[in-house]
């Protein structure tokens, strides 16, 4: 593989593996605004970046099971109505360091920065394959599509030097109001090579693994996507599955996020004045659904205070309220009293009322996926 064309990257991110380029921001970057900046966004590769230098030429056909394929140019795409979508993208192994401490995992380490939030700008999938004769609101198409596949420019070894590639259901990618976009524009900009110019896929509320970048072409298919990415990686198996037991074909690849929780502005361990200490980050779930409390305790769990939530300063949030975003995460806070050294701990709700594990060792999975253990934080009082 080629790695002599890589974007140049922040000083301040903390790189997990160069090539493929990982990296992540220091967790007190992403409580410092809404939005999280490009340059400090999290970056997940699996490959080199793909040069896409000839702007003019480059399209996305659209094939597979529809009566009329078609190749749709930049121009094409940015014809659609444009839409801005505040959503955060999570990789499925956010916080997997902390789960390969339990027991050995197989991945890419990442702290608790592999989540980032921002606008992403584009035309809907759904109006895209309203284009090609797929009606809004279709389960399947006359020629038997059920599902669609994303399919990537860049080429990575799980693949065996093949594109990294994904599918999401046609009836999600034909309902308006699930908000799936073919994105050009992150934060009000032209998306930037990292994060998959010219064209990436947004599924909002999904792992970010079904985010496909540097879209090449979509198909639609029968079932979902036979990749590698799809059916033997990002699935959650249970804490006995070990790699001389494991059969893939069990279990579904992951899609939906659960709910996550993560303190940004204490390191672990943190050092701290006794007093007041002022406890914030981020808490975010899937499927669209909001945070309906965040709670905060500093006895390691056993009392609790409720921490304040925010999408837009001076705005009160109101989980799956009209005016909040219901895609992007909920940032948190609350100011507690600290005397002596302890274990600060953070967990939400969402609201479907579905709650966090206390424990990382009863969801560890072999692939170190999904930990969202409540996030503790242990605290040395200096005086
Ligand atoms: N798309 C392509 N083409 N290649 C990739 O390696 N990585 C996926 C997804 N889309 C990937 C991809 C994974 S696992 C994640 S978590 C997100 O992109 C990361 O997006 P980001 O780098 O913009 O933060
Ligand atoms: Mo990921």
């Amino acid at each position: 593989s080629d790695y002599s064309e890589e974007p140049p990257r922040h000083p301040s991110l903390q790189i997990n593996s160069k090539q493929p380029f990982n990296a992540e921001p220091p967790r007190s970057a992403l409580i410092g605004s809404y939005l999280t900046p490009v340059d400090l966004f999290y970056k997940r590769n699996h490959g080199p970046i793909p040069v896409v230098d000839d702007i003019e030429r480059y399209s996305v056909s659209i094939r597979g099971l529809i009566d009329n394929p078609r190749e749709l140019f930049m121009r094409d795409i940015r014809m659609l109505p444009k839409y801005n979508v505040t959503a955060i993208l999570q990789c499925a192994g956010n916080r997997r360091t902390a789960m390969s401490k339990v027991k050995t995992v197989k991945g890419v380490g990442w702290d608790v920065s592999a989540i980032g939030n921002a606008v992403w700008s584009g035309a809907k999938l759904s109006d895209v394959l309203e284009l090609v004769g797929i009606s809004k609101l279709s389960s399947t198409t006359k020629s038997g599509g059920k599902h669609v596949e994303f399919v990537s420019i860049d080429k990575c070894k799980e693949e065996n030097g093949g594109p990294y590639k994904a599918s999401i259901p046609l009836s999600q990618a034909t309902n308006p109001e699930s908000d799936v976009l073919l994105a050009y524009e992150m934060n009000g900009n032209p998306l930037n090579r990292d994060h998959g110019y010219p064209i990436r896929v947004v599924v909002p509320g999904v792992i970010g693994a079904r985010s496909v970048k540097w879209l090449d072409h979509i198909n639609i298919i029968p079932e979902e996507c036979q990749g590698f990415f799809m059916q033997k990686d990002y699935k959650m198996f249970p804490p006995s599955v070990n790699w001389d037991n494991i059969n893939w074909s069990t279990r579904r690849p992951q899609m939906d996020f659960p709910v996550q929780c993560v303190i940004c502005s204490l390191e672990d361990v943190a050092s701290v004045k006794p007093g007041k200490v002022k406890v914030s980050g981020y808490a975010a779930s899937g499927g669209g659904r909001g945070i309906e409390r965040v709670d905060v305790s500093v006895d390691g769990g056993k009392t609790w205070v409720e921490a304040s939530r925010y999408q837009k300063p001076g705005v009160p949030y109101i989980a799956d309220d009209m005016g909040s975003d219901k895609w992007a995460w909920v940032l948190f806070e609350a100011t507690v009293d600290v005397m002596n050294d302890t274990e600060i701990v953070a967990k939400a709700v969402d609201s479907a009322a579905n709650v966090q594990p206390e424990y990382v060792q009863d969801i560890w999975n072999l692939r170190g996926i999904l930990n969202t253990s409540w996030h503790r934080v242990q605290v040395r009082v200096g005086h």
